[in-house]
């Protein structure tokens, strides 16, 4: 079997917006928002530069329809490179970039195969041995299991199934194209791409069956270094490695105070926490959320000075790496508890509030309020909007510690 190297990438989501970036500097923002470009451009420059045999895009390859033709010019425009490079590019259709969902098209170079949606293709590459299997999504939602419907393996050549899937369920990520780790193997492929699900995960080894994630964090639930996958195959043996190629970078550190701690000793703290992403991030840009927790006497000062504090903790992130900046500063701070018994009254409030945390009746309604508002917006949401899902614990937190400080101030 001949010898030969390819890079398994996925869910390059071109044309996704940063959703709750609030980063106050716009020239920080600017990295944020070219962040997906450049990651995939620097792939495929290392593509190029490791003269791999073919490229392979196991699906959402674009977030969303695009508003204008900027995303199919720029995705031409590295697809030629490729092109010019000698390497063929397999790609298929995800949940995002389903054959319904995308209505503009940009004619792309020959060296770029897509695969049918209506059901499984295969390509041959007689020259190395390669069979190459898979089907796109021809519709946003796809319910079916489409795994167990691939053609047999080309006997003595070297399989590759290329499939979008949640296989039997990743959360959070939506469940298309159910199949579990069995329907796989009982294909008989070496090797199987996977997209769909944003984390890194070698699933199976035997055969190999890998998310490589996506290329670019786009928010906080998408953290740490982020990239694609070289597979090599020499000697029948496949060997393969994360490319890691995003621009920026997501974190997220938790950081408990305690009743002791002065302001300097809280933002001594912030700094130590910092340090282990300053030594990770090598280089990127990173967006930093801090969780400060604990029991502290400053509570109601904090609370009372959320923008002061919170740029005297990016101030403190700064201290440490200069492209470390504070992409929000969540406070699930408690006050001691003698302070909250100065008053019978702010008592009361923080035992009325202490009963109801959690309390889901809150979230329904604060949800169905959001959803109100959201009908009334002129020209609505698009379907794949969900404005205040993930912050929504953190806001009722916030406006619970306001309450607790007003309490006290009354008090
Ligand atoms: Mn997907």
């Amino acid at each position: 079997m001949p010898s030969f190297s390819f890079i398994h990438a996925a869910d390059l989501h071109l044309g996704s917006p940063f959703l709750g970036l609030a980063l106050k500097d716009a020239a920080v923002a600017a990295v944020f928002v070219e962040a997906s470009r450049k990651a995939f451009s620097t792939l495929v420059g290392l593509a190029i530069e490791k003269r791999v045999d073919f490229f392979v895009i196991a699906g959402d390859v674009y977030d969303g329809d695009w508003k204008d033709n900027k995303i199919g010019l720029f995705f031409n425009r590295e697809m030629a490179r490729l092109e010019r490079a000698g390497i063929p590019v397999y790609l298929l259709r995800g949940n995002h970039d389903a054959a319904s969902v995308i209505t503009k098209t940009i004619t792309l170079p020959s060296n770029v195969h897509e695969f049918p949606t209506s059901k499984p293709g295969s390509v041959r590459l007689e020259a190395l041995k390669v069979a190459l299997h898979g089907q796109g999504f021809a519709e946003r939602s796809a319910n079916d299991n489409l795994a167990i419907a691939y053609p047999a393996p080309v006997s003595g050549w070297f399989n590759i199934g290329i499939l979008h899937t949640s296989l039997t369920g990743r959360e959070p990520h939506a469940p298309y194209a159910p199949c579990s780790v069995d329907d796989l193997r009982s294909r008989g492929y070496d090797y199987w791409a996977l997209g769909h699900v944003h984390d890194f995960e070698v699933v199976a080894q035997d055969p190999l069956v890998i998310f490589p994630g996506n290329l670019q964090g786009r928010n906080i639930r998408e953290r740490g270094a982020k990239g694609a996958v070289l597979v090599t195959v020499e000697d029948g043996r496949i060997d393969h490695e994360r490319l890691i190629v995003d621009e920026a970078r997501f974190a997220q550190v938790d950081i408990v105070v305690g009743p002791e701690d002065d302001q300097a000793a809280i933002l001594r703290h912030v700094e130590q926490a910092v340090q282990p992403i300053a030594d990770e991030m090598a280089g990127r840009m990173t967006a930093l959320r801090i969780r400060l927790s604990g029991v502290t006497p400053l509570y109601g000062a904090i609370a009372a000075n959320r923008q002061q504090w919170r740029d005297e903790v990016e101030a403190a992130c700064h201290r440490v790496h200069e492209d470390i900046w504070l992409e929000k500063l969540e406070l699930r701070l408690e006050p001691p508890p003698e302070r909250a018994a100065d008053t019978d009254a702010a008592l009361d409030l923080r035992q009325l509030l202490a009963d109801h945390a959690g309390d889901t009746d809150i979230a329904t309604e604060a949800a169905r309020l959001i959803d109100e508002i959201a009908m009334r917006l002129p020209g609505g949401l698009g379907a794949t909007e969900r404005p205040l899902d993930d912050s929504m614990d953190a806001l009722i937190e916030e406006a619970r510690q306001l309450l607790l400080t007003r309490g006290q101030g009354a008090g």
